[in-house]
């Protein structure tokens, strides 16, 4: 029998609190997670593992191990401190008991000063608590292990020991509540991006990560931090230099490191960090970056005579041109704006960035003249393309292959023009462009059939990119512009549908349009305008009447309340089997049908399947056509 520490008080004072506290919570779980759908639901891990890195971060923790468990749980378990379970002095119960009913992080009184305040990340443990069916907690400290059960943020019995253990360290098993999320399936490649990134963001640490409902395992450990990770961003690229270059200054109270490499491709990826949180849509710290290239470079190609003084400078897209990024600051107060809270907003952070990279980039350009020199001639031809392509857009101006008021031909335009209500089908191929025409409600719906295969845009620099007749019509219909020149202001639909069919011509397609989306009109995604269309699979017939079935899972489900008898199922391959009407119920008509709106970690990994499949790398290719050989049958690259 486990002895008890504490025995079961009455119903005092600081129970009411804790109850008042935990019922807020759960009242309003969007107030203290965000929302209540996948990407709320994975917070409950980043608040329970950033507990650990704390324990990391005060030099007290080096291992930490997070489980996806096959009963729909997940593990967290670390060698930090373990959680204090002495009495708290002002509420009199164990502090554990504190920790996971009212404490917020914030008051953790511990040497990382460098505190999250204003997101969403650093809540505390008690949100994780109340918001799931339960919670257990097993600490290692003081020569014993205690265990305590909660659900529903309540304890059901008072902490107890369970014996004798060595070492230090806190074990945490929670299943989220089902009545609280909309989905409570965790996701392994949201997980694993989200460990891997804190290892390269935590060099001291080695994170193991496990998925017992499909057997796999990894483990992250980078002691070269941020370096490591741009080594990473490049792995399969050729690079124009070996090492990347790696700055770190402080400014007042900011902490400053950036590493970049660049590659002889044409895309930017920076990846920016506030206190190890990805602020994927930038900021003030990004802003501070993206001056400082341009101008640090810019000085360098003048100086060096690179550029003459008469000619026109190098832009901020010509020195990200092959660029590969990690930045990372910590900050002491951060405030977090946007709908996600994922953007810096702190006005004195894009100068202490700005200061600190110019001074930091230009010293080492100055030491390392032939890394200067490969940067500054990939800019400069940077540079000589996007003149080339603003020939060639004025060129096919002046051709008037864009008729009809500047829009693409093909365009079935709506006859609103009020963006909020508009919808643009990207649909693919003219037959099914054909029925989508047909199908849709003219009034706000327009259609822009996409021919084939749209280019490569891993390869094809934005000249290149812009000759393309599929993307120049698809961003002529869209209207915003991309790169820095994106404004979200003359968007023409509020809702950019991808409907492409369910097979894999269909998914290539949908990863091509989403990659180019995510790499040259982010901000479409990350503000929630892209949606994919959700086409039935099967319709299935019995007498008169008749149901669609959007998965496999659906058809089954109807059969078996139908009977599997006298039912036809009629399977559809493509949006072309359907007729006008057919299309416009189930998968064109507000009511009728489900969009699904695009996420960032679903153009995340689009991106990164597009990088495999169209990458210079021949073996990764390889090997993901081999595992995924059943899917990818037709895959023409
Ligand atoms: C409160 C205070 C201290 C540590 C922790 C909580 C803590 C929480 C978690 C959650 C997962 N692992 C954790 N490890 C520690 C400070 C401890 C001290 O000063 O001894």
């Amino acid at each position: 029998m486990a002895d008890q520490v504490a025995s079961a008080r009455s119903y005092d004072a600081s129970s009411i609190q804790i109850l008042e506290g935990l019922s807020a919570v759960r009242k309003r779980p969007g107030m203290y997670i965000g929302s209540t759908d996948t990407r709320g639901l994975h917070h409950l891990i980043w608040e329970v593992v950033e507990n650990s890195i704390d324990e990391v971060l005060a030099g007290s923790c080096t291992e930490i191990e997070v489980r996806l468990n096959s009963d729909g749980t997940c593990t967290v378990i670390d060698n930090g401190r373990g959680i204090p379970v002495e009495e708290h002095p002002k509420y009199h119960r164990p502090a554990l008991e504190i920790v996971l009913t009212i404490l917020h992080a914030g008051s953790k009184f511990d040497k990382n000063t460098y505190k999250v305040s204003g997101g969403l990340h650093g809540v505390g443990l008690h949100v994780v608590n109340a918001l799931s069916e339960f919670f257990e907690v097993r600490v290692r400290r003081g020569g014993q292990e205690y265990f305590q059960r909660y659900e529903k943020g309540t304890p059901v019995a008072p902490l107890s020991v369970e014996g004798k253990a060595e070492g230090t360290g806190t074990e945490a098993r929670f299943k989220p509540d089902p009545t609280i999320f909309e989905t409570v399936i965790f996701d392994k490649e949201i997980v694993e991006r989200r460990l891997k990134e804190l290892s390269f963001l935590n060099p001291q640490v080695t994170i193991h990560f496990a998925d017992e409902r499909d057997g796999t395992a990894a483990t992250y450990h980078h002691a070269g931090g941020i370096s490591e990770f741009v080594a990473d961003l490049n792995a399969g690229k050729n690079v124009l230099f070996p090492t990347p270059i790696f700055l770190h200054a402080v400014r007042e109270q900011t902490d400053i490191e950036v590493a970049l490499q660049y590659n002889d491709g044409y895309n930017d990826t920076t990846l920016a960090f506030v206190n190890t949180i990805n602020t994927v849509d930038g900021g003030t710290h990004v802003a501070g970056l993206k001056s400082a290239l341009t101008r640090t470079l810019n000085d360098y190609a003048r100086q060096r005579n690179f550029l003459k003084s008469s000619e026109d400078g190098l832009t901020g897209e010509d020195v990200r041109e092959g660029l590969a990024c990690v930045l990372s600051i910590k900050v002491l107060e951060p405030q977090f704006e946007g709908q996600t809270k994922a953007k810096l907003g702190n006005s004195e952070v894009k100068g202490q960035v700005e200061s600190a990279i110019n001074e930091k980039l230009a010293e080492f350009l100055e030491e390392h003249p032939s890394v200067g020199q490969g940067l500054i001639s990939k800019a400069v031809q940077a540079a000589q393309a996007r003149e080339a392509a603003r020939k060639a857009r004025e060129l096919t101006r002046r051709k008037g292959l864009l008729e009809g008021g500047g829009l693409p031909g093909k365009l079935a335009d709506c006859h609103s023009r009020d963006p909020v209500e508009c919808e643009l089908f990207i649909v693919e191929g003219d037959s099914a462009g054909g029925t989508a025409k047909q199908g849709r409600d003219r009034e706000f719906q327009a259609i822009l059939p996409l021919r084939g295969k749209i280019l490569n845009v891993e390869k094809a620099r934005l000249d290149k990119m812009l000759q393309n007749e599929e993307i120049r019509a698809l961003l002529t219909a869209i209207g915003t512009g991309i790169g820095d020149e994106l404004d979200l202001a003359k968007l023409r639909y509020h809702k950019v549908i991808l409907m492409t069919d369910a097979d894999v011509d269909g998914s290539h397609i949908r990863t091509l349009l989403l990659t180019l989306f995510y790499r040259k009109m982010p901000a479409l995604i990350t503000e929630g305008y892209v949606y994919i269309a959700q086409a039935p699979l099967y319709r299935l017939q019995k007498g008169s009447k008749f149901q669609w079935a959007y998965s496999d899972e659906e058809r089954d489900k109807t059969l078996q309340e139908w009977g599997a008898k006298g039912v036809t199922i009629q399977r559809y391959k493509g949006l072309g089997e359907m007729n006008a009407g057919q299309l416009a119920d189930t998968t064109m008509k507000p009511g009728g049908r489900e969009l699904l709106r695009v996420t960032v970690d679903d153009a995340v990994k689009a991106n990164a399947l597009f990088s495999i499949l169209m990458g210079e790398e021949v073996e990764p290719r390889r090997q993901y056509i081999q595992e995924h050989a059943v899917e990818v049958t037709n895959l023409d690259i």
